[in-house]
C-alpha cells in the first residue's frame, strides 16, 4: 500500500466508526476505579541510627571510685542506639523515638501532632508530648548528621537530655524563609540532675525561636523564660550560728541565644559548612546539681533569695567535605559558667575526620583538647562507626 492510499484507508475506517458512534447512544463512562485505600504500612516510617565507638580518655584510671565504679574510661561503648517510629495520616502524626543502650531503654520523643496547612507551603504543626526544647540550632539537629561527636558545652549544660514534656507550636512559611517555634514545657529536661521529666514548681518554662532558611544560610534567635525550684530545707544542726530553714524557693532563669549556619559549595571539594552559636543565660547551668543557684544567707538566716549566676557560652566551627568520601572539621567551644568569677572558663578544641564508605555509613575519628584552670588531663579521643537507616 502506498502511503497516500494507506492514509485514505485509515481515514475511511475512522469515519465509519464516527458514523457508528453517531447512531448509538454513547456508552456510560467507565466508573473511576475506587481510590486505593492507603495501607497502614504506607503511613509508617522507621528510622534511626547506631553509633558504636571506642573512647580513650586522658583521665582514665585503673582503680574504682567511692561507689565502686571502675575508673577506666578507655572502652568500647554504644553511644547512641536510636529507633524512631513515625506514623502519619494527614493531618495527624505520631512519633515514638527510643534510645536502646546496654544500660536500658530510654524514651526520647513521644509526640502527638496535628498539622494545619495554610496558603502556599505555609503550615503550623501543633504538638503535645515529649520533644526537643526549641532553642538554637545544635540542640535541634540530629547527632547522626552533626559534624562533631558531642554537642557544645553550653548547650549540654543548659539543656541536659535535650528534651522536655509539654506543648508546642511549630510553623513555617515562604519556603521556610520564616520558621517559628513556641513551647511550654515542665522545665526539667529528661537529663536534669534534680527532677528529670517532672515539674516540682508547677511553673511551665517558655521557649521560643524565630529562624530563617535563605539559600545556604540558616539562623535564628531563641529565648527562654522559666522558674527553677529549690526544695524546702530544715535547719542544719551542725551549724549552730546559722539558721538554714527555708520554704521552697522558685527562682528566675532565662536564656537568649543566636545561631547561624552557612553552607557553600567549594568546587571541586564539596560543601563547606560554617556554624556558630552563642548563649547567654541566668541560673541555667543544670547538668550537675552542684551548679544550681544557692540560697542567700543574710545575718545568719536563710532568705528566699538565690545567688543568681550568669553564664556565657559559644562555639564556632566548620566542616569541609573532601570529595564524596571524606570530610574534616574543627570546632572551638567556650563556656563561662559564672561571669562574676574569674578563671573558671572552660574551653575545648575538637578535630574531626569523617569517611563515608557507603551511604549508610559514617566513620569518625575525633580528638578533643580541653582547657581549664588549673589545667587537668581530660582530653578525649573517639573512633566511631555509625550506621543510619
Ligand atoms: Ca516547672
Ligand atoms: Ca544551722
Ligand atoms: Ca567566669
Ligand atoms: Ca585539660
Amino acid at each position: 500500500m502506498r502511503p497516500s492510499i494507506r492514509a485514505f484507508a485509515v481515514a475511511s475506517i475512522l469515519l465509519a466508526h464516527g458514523a457508528a458512534f453517531a447512531q448509538t447512544a454513547p456508552p456510560a463512562p467507565e466508573p473511576a476505579p475506587p481510590e486505593p485505600k492507603p495501607h497502614w504500612s504506607d503511613s509508617i516510617k522507621l528510622s534511626g541510627f547506631i553509633q558504636a565507638q571506642l573512647t580513650a580518655a586522658e583521665d582514665s584510671g585503673k582503680g574504682v571510685n567511692a561507689q565502686g565504679a571502675p575508673q577506666n574510661r578507655d572502652r568500647f561503648e554504644i553511644r547512641r542506639g536510636r529507633l524512631k517510629l513515625t506514623y502519619s495520616q494527614d493531618p495527624a502524626e505520631a512519633v515514638l523515638h527510643i534510645d536502646a543502650l546496654p544500660s536500658g531503654f530510654r524514651l526520647l520523643d513521644a509526640e502527638v501532632s496535628g498539622k494545619l496547612k495554610w496558603e502556599g507551603d505555609a503550615y503550623t504543626k501543633l504538638t503535645a508530648g515529649l520533644f526537643r526544647i526549641p532553642f538554637g540550632f545544635e540542640q535541634q539537629e540530629s547527632m547522626s548528621v552533626h559534624p562533631f561527636p558531642e554537642r557544645s558545652m553550653f548547650i549540654s549544660r543548659f539543656f541536659p537530655g535535650v528534651r522536655d514534656i509539654g506543648a508546642r507550636v511549630w510553623g513555617a512559611a515562604w519556603n521556610e524563609a520564616l520558621i517559628y517555634q513556641l513551647a511550654l514545657q515542665n522545665g526539667n529536661p529528661i537529663g536534669d540532675s534534680t527532677f528529670p521529666g517532672l515539674d516540682p514548681n508547677g511553673f511551665k518554662d517558655i521557649t521560643a525561636r524565630v529562624g530563617t532558611k535563605l539559600g545556604g544560610f540558616k539562623g535564628g534567635v531563641s529565648a527562654l523564660m522559666g522558674e527553677g525550684y529549690i526544695a524546702p530545707a530544715e535547719d542544719d544542726a551542725e551549724t549552730d550560728d546559722i539558721d538554714e530553714t527555708h520554704d521552697h524557693i522558685d527562682y528566675d532563669r532565662w536564656a537568649l541565644g543566636f545561631d547561624a549556619v552557612f553552607t557553600v559549595d567549594i568546587a571541586p571539594l564539596g560543601d563547606l559548612m560554617l556554624l556558630g552559636e552563642l548563649g547567654y543565660a541566668q541560673n541555667l547551668d543544670r547538668l550537675a546539681a552542684a551548679n544550681r543557684p544557692e540560697v542567700v544567707i543574710e545575718d545568719d538566716v536563710a532568705t528566699d533569695d538565690v545567688t543568681d549566676k550568669k553564664h556565657l557560652g559559644f562555639y564556632a566551627g566548620f566542616q569541609q567535605q573532601l570529595g564524596e568520601l571524606f570530610a574534616a572539621g574543627v570546632r572551638y567551644d567556650n563556656f563561662d559558667p559564672d561571669l562574676d568569677t574569674d578563671d573558671d572558663t572552660l574551653q575545648a578544641v575538637t578535630f574531626v575526620a569523617h569517611a563515608f564508605p557507603a551511604s549508610m555509613f559514617r566513620l569518625t575519628a575525633a580528638y578533643e583538647l580541653r582547657f581549664e584552670k588549673p589545667e587537668v588531663k581530660n582530653n578525649f579521643f573517639w573512633l566511631r562507626a555509625q550506621a543510619k537507616y
